[in-house]
């Protein structure tokens, strides 16, 4: 026997519970991943790094011939659809020559001057109405592609304690929600993202899960909430807001990266594996299809590795960690819990996670006829080289600070 099938777990249901797990797992993938990005301190230009919304669907349309569970790409207003519902068109001809989708639509309301003390939080009614113009476009946009998603972050927030109300804001904010949700069909859905810090360091306005289901309980039914991996203090236990929002029936999504000390952005698993694990065994303990209304989406933006290397590196991660989550016999894990049998359900939990089911997904892979190993086949195939040299010269601007 090769030491591959060694690896396998028995023929069995185990096996079995694998296979339909990556059958049906999809993540979507952020276009802005594609895209030459920076810290405050500046940018180091990529030679293939996408520079329109053409190249970046190209990128994700590679992504998903290689893993084949990408179908849709989450697109960011202000950077991707300029022109607006204009940019209809424009998307639908690259649907049709990338085979990949227009994903979640996001608004962007962390860019433009007169948000400096605020978007529809902001104390000046003009600025808040600008706001929520922009969000009933992107409720526009979403519906004019289909999309069922608005997937929202609002930056807003204050630095200094006293320089600004609180409840006020909020108030603000449910109005500029509501107000959104409204415009929205009865089949879309308001995701509603939560951060606690940056830009604003004293205080944010929709700082944790807590807020944002506040929020997406006013706006009904449309609206749920959205969790960030990167947003969250150290040690908080994310797993456990996931069976809160589970329970309530108000977890609309992710945004999965990893990090070390903030909201670093980093390929999925690169620091914490185990963390994103344990959120795929939490939400398979709610049942098979408990993340059917669920949408997985990838939030990285990383500067040193290639694009479209390190958004291979995240879905391959991403399908192992679900894999691995698959292996587990919830039955018999409830069982070792209601009997509080300590050990044996924290040995099933473990014997999951260190499993190597990469043979498994590859196995996997072969059977659907896709590639075995999506990232040399993307070294193979030359996609990058051959990027780059299309791409160079618009990438050529040399890093500036604050470009
Ligand atoms: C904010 C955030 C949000 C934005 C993205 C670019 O930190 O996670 O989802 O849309 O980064
Ligand atoms: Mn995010
Ligand atoms: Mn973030």
């Amino acid at each position: 026997m090769g030491t591959e099938e060694q690896n396998l777990p028995a023929k069995d249901a185990r096996h079995s519970r694998v296979f339909a797990a990556l059958d049906r797992f999809r993540i979507e993938i952020p276009s802005w991943g594609f895209a030459n990005t920076g810290t405050r301190f500046g940018k180091f230009l990529q030679p293939a790094a996408a520079t329109s919304l053409e190249e970046k669907f190209a990128d994700a349309g590679e992504v998903n011939r290689l893993t084949g569970c990408t179908p849709t790409v989450a697109l960011h207003v202000l950077w991707d659809l300029p022109q607006g519902e204009s940019d209809v068109a424009r998307v639908r001809a690259l649907e049709a020559e990338h085979g990949v989708r227009a994903g979640s639509i996001n608004p962007n309301l962390f860019q433009e001057q007169e948000y400096k003390f605020g978007s529809i939080a902001n104390p000046a009614p003009a600025v808040r109405k600008k706001a929520i113009g922009h969000l009933l476009e992107s409720a526009a946009i979403a519906k004019a592609l289909k999309v069922r998603d608005v997937s929202l972050w609002v930056p807003d927030g204050s630095n200094y304690p006293g320089t600004q109300s609180v409840r006020r804001r909020i108030a603000w904010m449910e109005e500029a929600l509501l107000a959104t949700c409204e415009a929205l069909e009865e089949t879309q859905r308001l995701l509603i993202e939560y951060k606690p810090f940056e830009p604003a360091f004293y205080h944010t306005d929709i700082a944790d899960w807590g807020m944002a289901l506040h929020l997406a309980r006013v706006c009904g039914p449309k609206a749920k909430v959205l969790v960030d991996t990167g947003h969250h203090a150290q040690a908080t236990n994310i797993e456990q807001i996931v069976a809160w929002l589970l329970h309530t029936g108000s977890l609309g999504g992710f945004h999965f990266n990893d990090r070390k000390y903030a909201d670093d952005d980093l390929t999925l698993g690169s620091i914490d594996p185990y963390q994103l694990f344990r959120i795929f065994q939490e939400m398979m303990s709610a049942g098979e299809n408990a993340d059917a209304d669920v949408a997985y989406m990838i939030d990285q933006s990383h500067n040193m590795k290639g694009k479209v290397e390190a958004m291979v590196q995240s879905v391959v991660t991403a399908q192992e960690l679900y894999a691995r989550a698959a292996l587990i016999d919830q039955k018999e894990l409830a069982k070792l819990q209601d009997a509080c049998r300590l050990v044996e359900a924290e040995e099933l939990f473990r014997d999951a996670f260190w499993t190597d089911v990469r043979p498994l997904v590859r196995a996997w892979r072969t059977a659907r006829g896709l590639a075995e190993d999506p990232l040399s086949a993307l070294r193979g195939g030359g996609y990058v080289e051959r990027r780059a040299e299309e791409r160079r010269e618009r990438n050529s601007g040399g890093s500036s600070a604050y470009a």
